[in-house]
């Protein structure tokens, strides 16, 4: 079996490349990634010398790369998590979301017609349902509910979806769709809130709490993410959405002041700075299909999986430090000037 992994340098494809490789030696894994900002080889390092993994730097829009990538493996399954994933930086300049979201889904989804396929599993999120109000906590996201974007990123990530649905239903294309709540866990990007927070808190920086942080997420341990993609693509039905989350709903002030006590940090850091343009309220998920279908549950408790994130963050600086010096340093000023 020959996986095309796409988006595999970034936070959860990695996760996704170490779970496979651990679980199924005898498969292929090749890993297609542009290597944005948000990539980063060195997150590779353990596998780079497996000989049943390679990797190849190349845009999932370049149609020229991807067939080309095509004729040389052969694949048998594709999945793509390559994207931009940012919603702020969507909010700042949708241009490129389109580009890569939509368009690489389409470039990708042709080959897989072009050249045959068993299966293409599109990475999406639970951002295409929209939000729920805060005073309904009856309320959840499930495979029905309608589609109802808020920001560029979301409305790239449902279009998406759409053709992925489309080319289902037009061409037969054999795919998937999983819909993910909010991850964390080891190799998440310091732009997002939780190791944003953590490596601020680490540097007695400012925790900047957008509005007054009652926005609530629904947070996923990644290997648990991992473990439903992995699912799926084994035993997922074709042409249908996963919905996949942790039942582990928690207001953004309620995370920045669990890692602020795990790492015995003053909560006086924290900082409420200017709110989200369109910032969602509230996110969360009825998994109930995927383990009705296929078994599966989120098995991390959300307290031992911060403990082993922080851990993890402390164990490896190097590799947040030496992306917080680099390029990342102009956003995050742009974002939050020199605090
Ligand atoms: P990430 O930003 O950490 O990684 C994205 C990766 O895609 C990077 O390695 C980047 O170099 C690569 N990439 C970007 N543009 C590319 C292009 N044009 N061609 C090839 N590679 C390109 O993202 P992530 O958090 O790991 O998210 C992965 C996927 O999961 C995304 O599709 C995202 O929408 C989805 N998702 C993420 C979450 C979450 O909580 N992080 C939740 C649900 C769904
Ligand atoms: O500095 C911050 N302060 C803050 O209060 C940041 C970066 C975020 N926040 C808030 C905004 C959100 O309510 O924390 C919450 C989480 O923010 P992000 O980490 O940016 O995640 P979110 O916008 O919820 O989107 C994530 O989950 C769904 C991923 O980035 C998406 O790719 C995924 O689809």
């Amino acid at each position: 079996m020959t996986i095309i992994v796409t988006g595999g340098a970034g936070f959860i494809g990695s996760n996704f490349i170490f779970h496979i490789l651990k679980e199924y030696p005898d498969y292929r894994i090749v890993c297609l990634d542009k290597l944005t900002y948000a990539g980063n080889l060195s997150t590779l390092a353990p596998v780079m010398d497996n000989p049943n993994f390679r990797f190849v730097k190349a845009d999932i829009c370049d149609r020229e790369a991807v067939n080309k990538l095509f004729e040389e493996e052969h694949p048998d399954i594709v999945v793509n998590f390559a994207a931009e994933s940012h919603v702020d930086r969507s909010i700042e300049d949708p241009g490129i979301f389109l580009q890569t979201n939509i368009m690489g889904t389409a470039t990708l989804m042709d080959a897989c017609r072009k050249y045959g396929i068993q299966r293409y599993h599109q990475v999406s999120t639970d951002e295409v349902y929209g939000d729920l109000p805060l005073d309904r906590p009856d309320l959840f996201f499930t495979e029905e509910t309608p589609i109802h974007t808020s920001s560029p990123y979301s409305s790239s990530k449902a279009a998406a979806d759409l053709l992925v649905l489309a080319y289902h239903r037009t061409y037969g294309l054999p795919v998937t769709i999983s819909r993910c709540s909010n991850n964390y866990g080891p190799y998440h990007f310091p732009e997002k809130l939780i190791p944003l927070m953590i490596a601020n808190a680490l540097a007695d920086k400012p925790l900047p709490v957008y509005g007054e942080g009652l926005n609530v997420r629904d947070w996923l341990y990644v290997e648990d993410h991992c473990k439903a993609i992995d699912l799926i693509i084994h035993k997922g039905r074709v042409g249908e959405v996963y919905n996949v989350g942790g039942h582990n709903e928690k207001q953004n002030i309620e995370i920045v002041k669990i890692i602020c006590k795990e790492l015995g940090k003053p909560e006086s850091l924290i900082t409420h700075v200017g709110d989200r343009k369109g910032h969602d309220m509230r996110y969360a998920i009825d998994p109930t299909k995927i383990h009705n279908e296929l078994g599966w549950l989120p098995e991390t408790k959300f307290e031992d999986g911060i403990k082993k994130t922080i851990q993890w963050y402390l164990d490896n600086r190097e590799w947040w430090e030496t992306i917080i010096s680099g390029e990342y340093q102009n956003y995050y000023e742009k974002m939050y000037g020199n605090r």
